[in-house]
């Protein structure tokens, strides 16, 4: 429905943008607008995303957040969220990230959806993703909240993009067909000492049912997933924080490796 004025979606949309481009920490906004309903979470999320937009910036895939009881028992959230990716998000395998450019970040094991047809719900099932997909591959995510401490309720971490900043992909892509999406291991290690294992029925039961859950909510504001869109699922297990000097690596059984360094 909607409780807040366009104003304000449009106030609070440039706060956390700023917050994300500044580097600055905010307190989470539900703190001062109580009123607000999922609803205008989701609007100030896609203001958001039109400021981008309109600054030249283009939107390079979605994700979804808190899609395992990993994440969601970390957090303290028991919904999944999505989120975009913007361009200047992408980093590539064996990449670099100045972690003062950030502000807590954190890093998640991920796994991608590439998809070749047009995903629209509601009604979209884990067939219709597995028949949409042309490849899956690996992602590394790194999120970092703008809120003070990764402290946040639903709504609040809705609004903030899902926490997203950057993502790296690398591995080796292969079609959902040869790979055994709920058994698929993943080993995350840091300056390596391994701090995660999971495995892919982590999330949602089934990595290709976070895709469907995407498509479905996308579905209740008239928006698709269009055929060539890239798709993280969400942390298969908890997420890690990382400090300046940190490398990483994660492990994909079948699917190669993702490494990475906080400088
Ligand atoms: C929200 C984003 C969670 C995931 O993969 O679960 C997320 C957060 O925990 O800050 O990206
Ligand atoms: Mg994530």
């Amino acid at each position: 429905m909607g409780n807040l004025t366009k104003p304000e979606i449009e106030q609070l949309a440039e706060h956390l943008e700023n917050a994300e481009l500044q580097c600055m920490e905010v307190i989470k906004i539900t703190d001062d607008f109580p009123q607000m309903d999922y609803e205008d979470a989701f609007d100030i999320q896609w203001e958001i995303r039109r400021r981008k937009v309109d600054r030249g910036t283009n939107i390079v895939g979605m994700k979804m957040g808190l899609t395992s009881w990993a994440k969601m028992k970390q957090m303290g959230v028991e919904k999944p969220c999505y989120g975009f990716l913007a361009d200047y998000f992408s980093v590539p395998d064996g990449g670099e990230i100045k972690h003062e450019a950030l502000i807590h970040p954190k890093i998640e094991a991920e796994l991608a959806f590439v998809t070749n047809r047009t995903l629209k719900g509601p009604g979209v099932n884990i067939a219709d993703v597995l028949r949409a997909t042309d490849f899956v591959m690996p992602a590394v995510e790194v999120i970092d909240s703008r809120y003070k401490d990764f402290k946040f309720d639903l709504k609040s971490v809705i609004a903030d993009n899902s926490s997203s900043t950057r993502f790296f992909t690398g591995g080796r892509m292969a079609s959902a067909a040869s790979l055994d999406l709920k058994n698929i291991g993943v080993v995350m290690e840091i300056n390596g000492e391994v701090v995660e294992t999971g495995a892919g029925a982590a999330v949602l039961g089934h990595p290709a049912a976070s895709v469907a859950m995407l498509a479905n909510m996308l579905g209740e504001r008239d928006e698709e997933l269009p055929a060539g869109s890239f798709v993280m699922i969400g942390a298969i297990t908890a997420a890690v924080a990382v400090n300046k000097g940190d490398s990483f690596i994660v492990r994909y059984q079948d699917l190669g490796t993702i490494s990475g360094k906080f400088t």
